[in-house]
């Protein structure tokens, strides 16, 4: 194991960004990579795309952990969990929902050893959550690797967001569409290299 610790990545960002199916296109994608085995398998896979996926407020706020190993050699795999956290819900519907929510998602971000910080572009620039957004990015990239990710690159403004992005922080900015995985093999060998430091 490198360092012979768990490497955590928590997926952060606000509700409906796609984090939860984007968790389910890199688990895809990681799986189908050599030496790499991805502890959870297509069927509960699809369960979770099935059952996880959009309506996020129906839910008690809780993080979700996949495993998944990249063996360089036999004896030292790197072992990785994908923390898809409930994240930062707006607008404010229930309150109680989105405190919880937001602690929730605050802590696995402390926890974690690396960041994918995850925006879309039904979120704009010129939006108030967007200072927030770049707040966390800021905070988060002083502290671990990070990467932002601009997923639903298939729907209009993702161009705009994604420099909005670079302009506003120094991590790489990746622009995925997690419904027709565009770029997401691209995300999962990044992912591994510059969060993991763990090429295959
Ligand atoms: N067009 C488009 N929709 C997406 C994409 N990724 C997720 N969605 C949709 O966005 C909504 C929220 O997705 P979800 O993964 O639950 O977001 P989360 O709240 O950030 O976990 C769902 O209706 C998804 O089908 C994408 O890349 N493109
Ligand atoms: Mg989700």
């Amino acid at each position: 194991m490198v360092g012979g610790r768990i490497h955590r990545i928590a997926v952060v960002g606000r509700s409906e960004t796609g984090k939860t199916l984007l968790v389910v296109a890199l688990l895809k994608a990681l799986s189908r990579m050599r030496g790499v085995r991805v502890l959870v398998n297509v069927e509960e896979l699809r369960q979770i795309r099935y059952l996880k996926v959009g309506g996020a407020r129906e839910r008690p706020p809780v993080v979700e952990e996949y495993r998944f190993q990249v063996h360089k050699s036999r004896t030292d795999p790197v072992v990785g969990h994908i923390v898809d956290t409930p994240g930062l819900q707006e607008p404010p519907g229930r309150r109680r929902e989105c405190f919880r929510a937001a602690a929730v998602t605050f802590r696995a971000l402390l926890e974690a050893t690396a960041v994918l910080y995850v925006l879309a572009p039904t979120l704009h620039p010129g939006d108030q959550g967007l200072n927030l957004d770049q707040e966390l990015i800021r905070y988060a990239s002083g502290r671990r690797p990070t990467l932002v990710v601009v997923n639903k690159c298939d729907l209009p403004g993702a161009a705009e967001l994604v420099r909005w992005a670079r302009r506003v922080n120094r991590t790489p900015v990746r622009a995925v569409s997690a419904l027709t995985s565009e770029g997401i093999a691209e995300l999962a060998q990044l992912m591994l290299q510059r969060l993991l430091r763990a090429e295959v």
